[in-house]
């Protein structure tokens, strides 16, 4: 059973101006895309065929670099359209804003460690929020693509909130900017989205 493209689910223009229609639409239809053939090429005929890739990913064999930057890709990507949305964005309240209260202090100290992470993150890769057993959070980033689910990266836990700061997620419209778009990214969580997975991996 092969991977698919998901669908964004909101237009290539529904989170303009903080991310570019253009850039959106060559992002979702050139890079994941891309990485969800490849991921699909590497696993034909192996014992991950038919696996999901949450199964896939946490039992990553890290020499297998096919699989680890395109299976990173294809989830990554996943989760980073499905935490932005232009209509139904919720506010960040309940059980996740006390685990990141009780971690940063505030939301405002969570967006200054998550900003940090993204910012210092040299190269291609993503910042991510992470839950620990017991609903503790932590704020990381990764290479490449590279993610918390995969052994020995790091953070570990089950990422709940991701951010692409690879430059073709930016550069059209920032350039070398990336604070800027670590900036505008704030303005189109979806935290309704991003609580539900808090909710799904404290269970
Ligand atoms: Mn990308």
């Amino acid at each position: 059973m092969a991977f698919t493209l998901p669908e964004l689910g909101y237009a290539y223009d529904a989170l303009e101006p903080h991310m570019d229609a253009r850039t959106m639409e060559i992002h979702h239809t050139k890079h994941h895309n891309g990485y969800t053939n490849k991921l699909n090429a590497a696993i034909e005929g192996t014992d991950l065929d038919g696996k999901s890739i949450e199964d896939i990913l946490t039992g990553l064999d890290m020499t297998n670099t096919a699989v680890r930057n395109n299976g990173g890709g294809y989830y990554n990507h996943n989760q980073f359209w499905t935490a932005m949305n232009p209509n139904d964005r919720g506010r960040l309240s309940g059980p996740l804003l006390d685990a990141i209260n009780a971690a940063y202090g505030s939301k405002d100290g969570f967006v200054e460690a998550f900003s940090k992470a993204a910012g210092t993150r040299f190269g291609s890769g993503w910042a991510w929020l992470c839950v620990h057993d017991g609903g503790k959070v932590e704020v990381c980033s990764t290479p490449n693509q590279d993610n918390p689910l995969m052994p020995g990266v790091g953070c570990g836990g089950t990422p709940i909130l991701g951010l692409d700061v690879w430059e073709h997620a930016y550069y059209l419209n920032y350039q070398n900017r990336r604070p800027d778009y670590v900036k505008a990214f704030f303005n189109v969580i979806n935290w309704n989205e991003v609580e539900k997975r808090y909710e799904a991996a404290t269970k």
